[in-house]
This record gives structure tokens, sequence and C-alpha cells, in this order.
């Protein structure tokens, strides 16, 4: 029997990975050829990339708690039940902070099992807005991040520039020399998973490739890496917003409420949210899903619910640039706001907010007296 094929999609938030790995996905079913995704973050739980993907159709597992690099015997453990449920190509993401799946993931797969799993090219997503970083521009990101932005290129087997429906042909251009400029040695595609232009010709590639899975120095755990996460905070809330007087409530409206809000609290306090997603489930494969890339960006609005409803649950993940008290204050002003606006009661099942190197979040409850 044929190995099953597993590949490692890596970049900065909000680059395309969830959309891409969904877009090949597609690309590998329209040939006949079953495809799965296992949608990796730090959160606990409650993860809008794992519920989007399966609302789109691809076969999607969430493995949360912690990038996969930390995790290997539950990442073995859910690819081989993906694999035995007749997945023949799993991808699967890192947060997007994240760095070191190449060493991690990749080697540790060759070295514990043997070569069980074939090894796409560990692919890197990029964002032609976030290059903008790399060509020394501000985009209102700290420095420190294009540390990550660098580093997850230099990590890749395979660099994909994304979005290029966002980009006219000097651009393009521009930032295909950039990156080779960067990362002579790397292969570069262009692609847009949103429009699908490319999108079969880089599944062609990596399809039909397997990655060299020898160890990069990228500066893994180095000072300029946590310099950039220490700036870096993480939220996850599941909230249920319920209505009983109107069956009709516009949620769309709702939503939108929450990131403009959002925006403008973290605008106040001088912090950006790289990535702010929020989903929520209607009924008969309704739903809403957005996502905003930094507080100088437009909502972008992958789908809008097609009708009202009187009650909604709502993810809502912010991958921020920013203190998590910050964060957490401008979420739940924005949260609060809308449900009075909408004369909503707003109950919280699920709340977490980490920094990303906040000591209480590594050392596992434990107490300290310093
Ligand atoms: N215009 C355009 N937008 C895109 C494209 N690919 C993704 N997007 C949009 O960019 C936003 C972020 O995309 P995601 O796929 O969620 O990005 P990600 O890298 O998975 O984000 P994180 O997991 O949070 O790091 C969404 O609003 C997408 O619709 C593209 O090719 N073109
Ligand atoms: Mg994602």
């Amino acid at each position: 029997m044929a190995k099953t094929k597993y590949m490692v999609v890596s970049g900065f938030l909000g680059a395309g990975k969830t959309t891409s790995m969904i877009a090949f996905a597609r690309s590998l079913a329209r040939r006949g050829v079953r495809a799965a995704i296992l949608a990796n973050d730090l959160g606990a739980d409650n993860i809008v990339d794992a519920d989007f993907s399966a609302e789109s159709g691809v076969t999607t597992e969430a493995i949360a708690g912690d990038c996969i690099c930390y995790q290997h015997e539950n990442l073995v453990d859910r690819l081989r039940r993906l694999a035995g449920a007749g997945a023949e190509v799993i991808f699967s993401d890192i947060p997007g902070c994240g760095i070191g799946a190449l060493d991690h993931v990749y080697i540790q797969l060759l070295e514990r099992e043997g070569g069980e799993f074939e090894l796409l090219p560990f692919m890197c997503v990029v964002d032609p807005e976030r290059l903008r970083m790399l060509m020394g521009e501000d985009i209102n990101l700290p420095d420190e991040l294009r540390f990550l932005l660098d580093a997850q290129m230099a990590e890749a087997d395979l660099i994909v520039l994304n979005k290029t429906d966002t980009i006219d042909a000097p651009q393009l251009d521009k930032c295909l020399a950039l990156i080779r400029t960067l990362h002579p040695d790397t292969p570069v595609m262009a692609m847009s998973a949103r429009s699908g232009e490319g999108v079969d010709a880089v599944t062609d590639y990596f399809i039909a490739r397997t990655s060299g899975a020898e160890h990069r120095e990228i500066g893994c755990g180095s000072e300029a890496f946590m310099a950039a996460e220490r700036l870096l905070s993480w939220y996850n809330r599941r909230v249920w917003f319920e209505q009983r007087e109107d069956r009709n409530v516009d949620f769309n409206a709702v939503l939108a409420g929450i990131f403009e809000d959002t925006r403008a609290a973290l605008r106040a306090s001088g912090g950006n949210v790289p990535h702010l997603k929020i989903f929520a489930a209607g009924e008969g494969g309704d739903y809403f899903k957005a996502s905003l890339l930094g507080v100088d960006y437009p909502v972008e609005f992958d789908r809008r619910f097609e009708r009202g409803y009187a009650a909604v649950s709502a993810v809502v993940n912010a991958r921020a640039a920013a203190g998590a008290d910050a964060v957490g204050e401008a979420i739940d002003g924005a949260i609060a706001a809308a449900a009075e606006k909408y004369a909503l009661r707003a109950r919280t099942f699920f709340l977490e907010s980490f920094g990303m190197m906040d000591e209480g979040r590594g050392n596992g409850g434990r107490a300290s007296r310093y």
C-alpha cells in the first residue's frame, strides 16, 4: 500500500495557510485523491480554522493545546487515524508565529516512525502585504516580527507567494525578486488560494516531490526568536448570543460590530492584531466566517450568514501583537457593546488568553514564590 503523504504548511499569521490547505485538498479531490487537514493551534479548544475547514467540506481534525512540534505521539496517532479513515494526503499547519517544525516534526517523523509517512516538501506560505516588512516598509507591526517571517521562509523546501489576486504584475515581480534574493536556493511559486489561480500548479509540484528533511539553522530559540514571541498573545473565546424576542437578528451586523469595536480599542491602546477571526455556524450549512488581518485593513468576510437567527454560538480567535490584557479588554468591550446594541444576552462558555511567553502558561499551573 502506498505511504500516506504528509505536508506541513507554515507561514506568518494570516498568510493563508488554512485557505491554501483547503484549496490543495480540493485540487486533489478533483483528481480523485483524498486529502485531510489536521488543523493545529496553541489554544486548548475552539479554533476557528478547524470549524472553517470542516464547513468547507474537507475532512478536518483539530490538534490543539500546543504546536505539533511538542506533541509527537499525539500527532502520529492523529495521522494514523486519518490515514486509516482513507486520507491519502494529510496537511497540517503550524501556529502562525511558529518555526521549528522541520526539526521537530519532519526529522522526528523520519527518525522515530522510520519513514511510515512520505514527507512532502515543507511549505511556507507568504502574504505579499506582510512581505513589505522585509522591504523596509512600516506596516504597523513591531520590527521584531520580521525575524519570524524570514525564518519561516528559511525553513521551507518550497515558498509559496499567496494572494496574487491582491497585487499587480510589477508588485508580483518585486515580491518574487525579494524572496529569491533572501532565499536563492529555495524554489518559489505564486498562487491565489482564494481565486484558485496557480493552485493546481503548486499541487502538481508538491505532490510529486519529497522533502530532504535535513536540519537548517534558522535561529529557533535565539534571542531574536524570543523577542518576537514575547510580543504576541493569543485569545480564544466562545460566546453564545441569544435574543428571545426576535428570531431574525442580523448576526452579520452583530459580528461585524465586534470586529470594528475591537479594531478601535486596539488602535486606541497602540496594539495590533495580525489575525482576528470569528466563526459562527447557522443551520443547514449556513455559516459566518470573517478575518481581520490588522487594524489598518478592512474585515474580510469569507462567508456571511444567509439568514437571521435568534441565537448563535460564535468562536472568536485573536492572534495579537499586543499584551494579553489589552487584547482581552478590547474584545470583552466589543462583545459587551454588541450585546447591548442588539439587546442580546451574551454568555461565555470558553475563554483563554495568554501571552506567548507568559510564565503561567508554560509552568503547568505550578505556583511561584520567586
Ligand atoms: N485576497 C486573498 N485573500 C486570501 C487568500 N488566501 C487567504 N486569504 C484571506 O486571508 C485571510 C487569512 O487566511 P487564512 O487562511 O485564515 O490564514 P492563516 O495563515 O491560516 O491564518 P492563521 O492560521 O491565523 O495564522 C482570510 O480572510 C482569507 O480569506 C488569497 O489568495 N487571496
Ligand atoms: Mg489558519
